[in-house]
C-alpha cells in the first residue's frame, strides 16, 4: 500500500525539499497550509500537481484533528514553526504558541485520531544555545538563548514525553542550521548570497549585517530532509543530532560568498546594531555520530559547495527578475 505523509510547514524551505524526497520514495504527500491573503507556494509550485494541499493551522487543534481524520496519514512531519530567532524576541508569546504549544496540539490530535501514526518533530540546535559542551550531541544539556530556542526545548520534551507516556512513535531530529537557495531572505546565509548577487549586478552597494563572529554548523537542506525520513523508518523511535561537524563564522561565509564573484567582503559589509540580538548563540557545532551509525546518514555537500550554489542561484534569480 502507498505510504501517506502529512507535512506541516510544506511552504517552507524544508517542507518543499521533504515533499520532493517523499514523492521520489513513492509517498502520497499531503501538505498542510495556513490561510493567507496572497498565495505563497513559490517553493512548491513545481510539484503542486503531485501533492494535496489542505488547510490547517498549528494554532487550531480542531483543524489538525480534522486533517488527520480526513487523510489518515501513516507519517506526520511537523516542520511548521515561527522559525526566525530575531522575530521570537519581538513576538515571544506568538512564537511560544506556534513553535512550542503547536507541537502538543499536533501530538494530541495524533493520540486522538490514530496513535499508530509515526511523528517527526523539527527540533533545533538553537536549543543548545549557550553551549555547555563542544561538539553538541544528543546528551548535551540545553541552554536556549531566545524565546524561539525555549519554545523548541518545550516542543522537544513534549515529543519525548508523549513517546514515553502514550507509547507514540515520536522522534525528534535536532537539526543544526541547514540552508539552500530556498532559504528565507531574512536568514543570514541567504541574506548574504542575495546581497552578493545584488552588489555584483549593480543593484546594491552595501550589505548591512549584525554579529560577524557567530559560528554555525551549516549544512545543505536537501541532505537533511533524508535524515527526517530515516528516523521514521527505524524499529524504535529516538532522537538524533543532524549536523556536518564543521563550524564557520558569519565572517567566513561572507569571505567565500563575495570571493566567489571576485569581490572582497570588507569593501561592502557594514555592521549594523539593528541586526544584533539581545542574547546571542556564539558557537554551534554538532556531533552526528549517532545518526551516522544508526541511520547510515551523512552530509553530502561541503560548506564551500553550499555557499557557491546559493550565490549562483541568487545571481540567476536576480538576472531573471531584472531581465539582465
Ligand atoms: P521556514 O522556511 O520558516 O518554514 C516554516 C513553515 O511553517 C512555513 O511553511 C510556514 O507557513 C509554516 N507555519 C508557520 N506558522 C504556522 C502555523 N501557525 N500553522 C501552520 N504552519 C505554520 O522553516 P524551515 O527552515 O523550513 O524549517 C523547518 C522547521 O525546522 C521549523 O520548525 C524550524 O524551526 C526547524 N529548524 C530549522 C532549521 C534550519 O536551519 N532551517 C534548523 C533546525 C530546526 P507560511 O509559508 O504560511 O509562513
Ligand atoms: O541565519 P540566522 O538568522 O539563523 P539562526 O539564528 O542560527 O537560526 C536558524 O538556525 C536554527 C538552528 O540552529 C534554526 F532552528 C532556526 O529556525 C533558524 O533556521 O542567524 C545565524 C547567525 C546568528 O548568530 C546571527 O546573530 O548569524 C548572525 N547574524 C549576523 N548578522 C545575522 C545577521 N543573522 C541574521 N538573520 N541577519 C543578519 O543580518
Amino acid at each position: 500500500m502507498k505510504k501517506r505523509a502529512l507535512i506541516t510547514g510544506i511552504t517552507g524551505q524544508d517542507g518543499s525539499y521533504l515533499a520532493e524526497f517523499l514523492l521520489e520514495q513513492g509517498y502520497e504527500v499531503i501538505g498542510m497550509i495556513r490561510r493567507s491573503s496572497t498565495v505563497n507556494f513559490e517553493r512548491i509550485k513545481h510539484i503542486q500537481d503531485r501533492i494535496t494541499l489542505a488547510p490547517g493551522d498549528l494554532m487550531d487543534e480542531v483543524s489538525l484533528i480534522g486533517l488527520l481524520r480526513e487523510y489518515r496519514p501513516t507519517e506526520v512531519y511537523n516542520l511548521a514553526a515561527q522559525s526566525f530567532v530575531q522575530t521570537s524576541f519581538s513576538q515571544p508569546v506568538f512564537t511560544g504558541e506556534v513553535t512550542g504549544l503547536g507541537v502538543t496540539r499536533l501530538l494530541d490530535a495524533i493520540r486522538i485520531v490514530d496513535p499508530e501514526i509515526r511523528f517527526y518533530q523539527a527540533s533545533s540546535s538553537e536549543m543548545f544555545g549557550k553551549v555547555v559542551e563542544v561538539p553538541q550531541r544528543e546528551t548535551t544539556p540545553f541552554y536556549p538563548r531566545s524565546p524561539y530556542g525555549v519554545a523548541k526545548v518545550y516542543g522537544h520534551w513534549i515529543t519525548v514525553n508523549y513517546r514515553e507516556s502514550y507509547n507514540l512513535f515520536a522522534c525528534s531530529g535536532i537539526l543544526f542550521n541547514h540552508e539552500s537557495p530556498r532559504r528565507g531572505l531574512e536568514f543570514v546565509t541567504r541574506k548574504i548570497t542575495h546581497g552578493v548577487a545584488q552588489i555584483k549586478l549593480g543593484l546594491a552597494n552595501e550589505l548591512r549585517l549584525g554579529n560577524l563572529e557567530a559560528q554555525r554548523d551549516w549544512g545543505y537542506a536537501r541532505d537533511y530532509v533524508k535524515a527526517m525520513w530515516l528516523m521514521l523508518q527505524q524499529d524504535q523511535p529516538d532522537d538524533y543530532v543532524i549536523a556536518t561537524g564543521q563550524t564557520h563564522s558569519v565572517r567566513r561565509f561572507c569571505e567565500i560568498a563575495f570571493g566567489h564573484v571576485g569581490l572582497d567582503y570588507r569593501d561592502y559589509v557594514v555592521q549594523d546594531e539593528r541586526f544584533y540580538r539581545p542574547a546571542e548563540v556564539d558557537l554551534l557545532v554538532g556531533d552526528a555520530s549517532k545518526a551516522r551509525e544508526k541511520l547510515g546518514w551523512q552530509p553530502e555537500t561541503s560548506f564551500e559547495e553550499l555557499v557557491q550554489m546559493m550565490v549562483e542561484a541568487d545571481l540567476k534569480l536576480l538576472k531573471q527578475e531584472h531581465r539582465l
